[in-house]
């Protein structure tokens, strides 16, 4: 029996990130908007589902049995990826420890502190915000190596790697000092020309 995917979200990055792995992997899914604004992600519909009223959520129906509930974006990045073998993390150990190198670069040394100064400059810390706003651009500025011998950001082909790499850089493209990283540029040009990321993109504005 096919498995029926939803997945639940708005245009934030977390969830822009989910949609480009379910859209590279080559997945059907059905997208339900949640509206951040209105506070649909603490209603008790959304609650049932992530008891922390956040998203993404990756439903997954099969007949009658209970639902396969995923509430974080990076596992449902990784549930995509193994759902299509090789796409978006290669079998071999060797590459594939290279491709979670570089995706969980770009998680905890560029996403975690963009996310981090987003929170505190809500907060009025406008001091701590702009040093991580620094750290996060200094972190970026280190990808021009990862892309310097190869076309992506972990080796020849597109990986987990990139769809964590080109959300979080295409959020702050204008802040790049993009002269200083040509090959970053080149790489940031290839990947957005990608049919999948550009419906990934768009799974949550074009409703
Ligand atoms: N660690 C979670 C974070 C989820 C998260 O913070 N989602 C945000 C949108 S990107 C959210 O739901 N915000 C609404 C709220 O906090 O009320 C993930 O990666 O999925």
């Amino acid at each position: 029996m096919n498995a029926l995917l939803e997945l639940h979200g708005a245009p934030t990055g977390n969830c822009i990130r989910a949609a480009i792995a379910l859209e590279e992997a080559g997945l059907v899914y059905t997208v339900r908007l949640v509206d951040l604004s209105k506070g649909q992600q603490t209603g008790a519909d959304h609650r049932s589902l992530n008891p922390a009223g956040k998203v993404p959520v990756l439903v997954e129906r099969k007949g009658d049995g209970p639902a396969f509930v995923l509430t974080q974006s990076n596992a449902i990045i990784f549930y995509a990826a193994e759902k299509a073998p090789e796409r978006l993390l290669p079998s071999a150990a060797g590459h594939r420890a290279t491709v979670y190198e570089r995706f969980f670069f770009f998680l905890t040394d560029v996403i975690a502190p963009g996310h981090s100064a987003f929170f505190l400059r809500g907060q009025g810390l406008h001091d701590g915000s702009a040093r991580l706003v620094e750290r996060m651009f200094s972190s970026i500025e280190l990808a021009e190596q990862f892309v310097s011998a190869d076309a992506y950001m972990a080796g020849s082909c597109f990986s987990i790697a990139d769809i964590a790499a080109y959300s979080i850089v295409s959020s702050v493209e204008a802040g790049i000092p993009w002269d200083r990283l040509p090959k970053l540029r080149r790489w940031y040009e290839r990947v957005g020309v990608r049919p999948s990321v550009a419906r990934g993109f768009q799974a949550f504005s074009s409703r």
